[in-house]
């Protein structure tokens, strides 16, 4: 059986008062935590049994940003490889999963002094929903004395692009926001745009809010650089053998009234797909690099023999 805090923690992701796919992650591995330290497991397998229920309900809670099962993995998949006993396996998982939790926050502080040298004084940035690794790189940037600006997306219908724009005023750092219809109108003034990732494929197409990929159509266009801001954790590794990423479809009460609009289809894909073509860089931990060489950082993070298959 799963402990509290696993069933709390599925249920705040799915409910998207967790969201963002770091965020997502570092909760992922905080109840995996939680759920070794109250464990009352009498031996191995059941307590490896309990810690495998508790990755299967937090990956079940929402599909796409594959943060989610790789920081469940990350913490699987050494304690599976342990050979110790009960209380060992626990020390272990408490360990691994507060090594997740720091690796991911040491990985967005470092995207931001990465991804902010890719930053000019006086650039006027835009921005689409939430992202907290283009929220390192846009501080950064400002911390440094650049004088920027940035365009934020509302991002109907949930609005993240609020949450945003909030951050960015608190921290006094001009900013507009727009509806995401007006992204093409307001693109001819603009020098960059900066996107989070929920998953990137081994070919490099990055699948991000939806709207993500207008605003990518919108700077090829415009001749604007396309940059994504991206923890090597949201590379999926199983896109390498041919899986295609999962993009959730949310209720239609999230668009509109549904009892105002009977009759009507009301469709919610939550994400979309950007192909390489229109990325220009991916700001990594690890350093930039361009959207094809993706499969690198996947080998680098999850080797080519993927457990499973
Ligand atoms: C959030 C979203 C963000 C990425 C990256 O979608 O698409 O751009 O998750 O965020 P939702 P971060 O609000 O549906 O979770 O950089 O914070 O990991």
């Amino acid at each position: 059986m799963a402990c509290e805090e696993v069933n709390g923690a599925a249920a705040k992701i799915a409910s998207m008062k967790i969201r963002g796919a770091g965020k997502i992650a570092r909760s992922a591995a905080r109840a995996l935590k939680s759920c070794a330290k109250a464990s009352k497991a009498k031996n191995r397998k059941e307590f490896l049994g309990e810690l495998e229920e508790s990755g299967r309900i937090l990956i079940s809670a929402r599909p796409t940003a594959v943060s989610l099962p790789n920081a469940v993995q990350f913490v699987l998949n050494r304690v599976n490889g342990s050979r110790d006993d009960v209380e060992g396996l626990r020390d272990l998982a408490i360990s691994t999963a507060d090594t997740f939790v720091e690796k991911s926050l040491k990985a967005v502080k470092r995207i931001g002094e990465i991804g902010a040298r890719r930053v000019r004084d006086g650039e006027v940035i835009m921005t689409h929903c939430h992202s907290n690794a283009t929220l390192s790189v846009i501080k950064n940037a400002w911390e440094q004395g650049k004088k920027i600006r940035v365009i934020v997306t509302e991002a109907r219908p949930r609005y993240q692009g609020h949450i945003t724009a909030r951050i960015l005023a608190e921290a006094g750092i001009p900013c507009t926001l727009i509806v995401d219809s007006a992204v093409r109108t307001f693109m001819k003034g603009v020098d960059k745009v900066i996107v989070g990732a929920d998953s990137i494929a081994a070919n490099g197409a990055v699948v991000n809010k939806i709207g993500t990929s207008q605003l990518a159509l919108a700077a090829n266009e415009a001749r604007v650089v396309f940059m994504v801001a991206a923890e090597s954790y949201k590379f999926h590794p199983r896109t390498l053998i041919g899986a295609l990423v999962e993009i959730e479809e949310r209720g239609k009460e999230e668009v509109a009234d549904t009892g105002e609009f009977r009759g009507v289809e009301i469709r919610n894909p939550a994400f979309d797909v950007t192909p390489p073509e229109y990325i220009d860089l991916i700001v990594t931990e690890k350093g930039v690099i361009p959207p094809q060489a993706s499969i690198m950082i996947i080998k680098d993070e999850f080797g080519w023999a993927l457990s499973g298959e």
